[in-house]
């Protein structure tokens, strides 16, 4: 194995396969940004459990979760990264590559350390269940992130991730990106939740979600349920507004949102090996 523990030619690697001209919006990136979230939005702090470490999606219980629909062309997308450096492990993979993508689409920094492990078997999976339901509101949106240890202002910052790709009904449901540029990072998606009016709207399928139509794209943006509750609840709204208005703060506080949901449930020593590694194969590379 050479190369062991060199990040910087992974990360490379990430960036090389971004680009995707037959995917989506032509991007790898939101849905590799998602994968990231889902592989760590599983953490419960009161048992410990769920998480980023030990890729679980890699099994049918958790890779097979409704909730987790699509996030099959993340992990495809990845595999020629991991074969060509197999030292690295599927858990700091999907994580780092979330933050590259962001990086790449014009988003802050976010700081990350390697060091996860992939279980060896489907023992210690988080149940399904644990990632938010775009259908439902603010209550909702606040016990699952509670959950994680996430507070108001982190919720309303994490949520600007919705400025990044788009929903599919053939995954969730739902139809069609928030913002009329989803491969770029921006704060654009707190702007047109604040200035554009959002109307109901019921799909064929029978799913409600809000949308506004563009007249230069030609196309209806959407917003979720669960992302309109940000702006209708009195305490979420305050956040809106300033994320709206203000791009810098966003980027700053997103990206300490985002290091600490991928390192939720992580525990390191002074050196930043990961003590708590259970159940698993890989570790720390120094
Ligand atoms: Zn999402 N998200 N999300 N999200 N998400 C979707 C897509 C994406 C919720 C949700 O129900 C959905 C966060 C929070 C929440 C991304 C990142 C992050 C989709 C569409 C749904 C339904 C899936 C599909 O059909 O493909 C809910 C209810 C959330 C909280 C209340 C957080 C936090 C995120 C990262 C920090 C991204 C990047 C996408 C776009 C994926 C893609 O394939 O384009």
């Amino acid at each position: 194995m050479s190369n062991s523990g060199n990040y910087e030619a992974v990360a490379a690697d990430i960036k090389k396969l971004l680009h995707q001209p037959e995917y989506d919006d032509g991007s790898a990136g939101p849905v590799l940004v998602r994968l990231a979230w889902h592989s760590a939005g599983t953490y419960d702090a009161e048992t410990d459990t769920g998480g980023s470490n030990g890729a679980g999606m890699r099994y049918e219980a958790e890779g097979g979760d409704p909730a987790n629909a699509g996030l099959q062309h993340a992990r495809t997308f990845l595999e020629p990264v991991k074969e060509k450096h197999p030292w690295l492990t599927y858990a700091d993979l999907w994580t780092l590559a979330g933050i590259i993508a962001i990086k790449e689409m014009d988003g802050p920094t976010i700081p990350w350390k390697p060091g996860r492990t992939d279980y060896v078997d489907d023992s210690k999976l988080p149940p399904r269940g644990r990632l938010p339901d775009g259908a439902q509101g603010a209550d909702h949106v606040r016990f699952i992130f509670y959950r994680m240890g996430f507070n108001d202002q982190e919720i309303v910052a994490l949520s600007g991730a919705h400025n990044l790709g788009r929903t599919h009904k053939d995954r969730s449901g739902f139809h069609g990106p928030w913002v009329p540029n989803p491969t770029r990072f921006s704060n654009q998606y707190f702007r047109l939740m604040v200035e554009l009016e959002w109307k109901p709207k019921t799909l064929d399928n029978g799913v409600k979600q809000f949308v506004h139509y563009d007249e230069d794209l030609d196309e209806e943006l959407m917003m979720l349920p669960s992302d309109l509750a940000l702006i209708q609840d009195k305490e979420f709204a305050p956040w809106v507004k300033k994320y709206a208005a203000d791009k810098e703060l966003f980027y700053r506080d997103f990206s300490a949102a985002f290091a600490k949901l991928v390192e939720l449930g992580i525990k390191r020593d002074e050196s930043g090996k990961i003590v708590n590694a259970d159940n698993v194969k890989g570790g720390y590379i120094s």
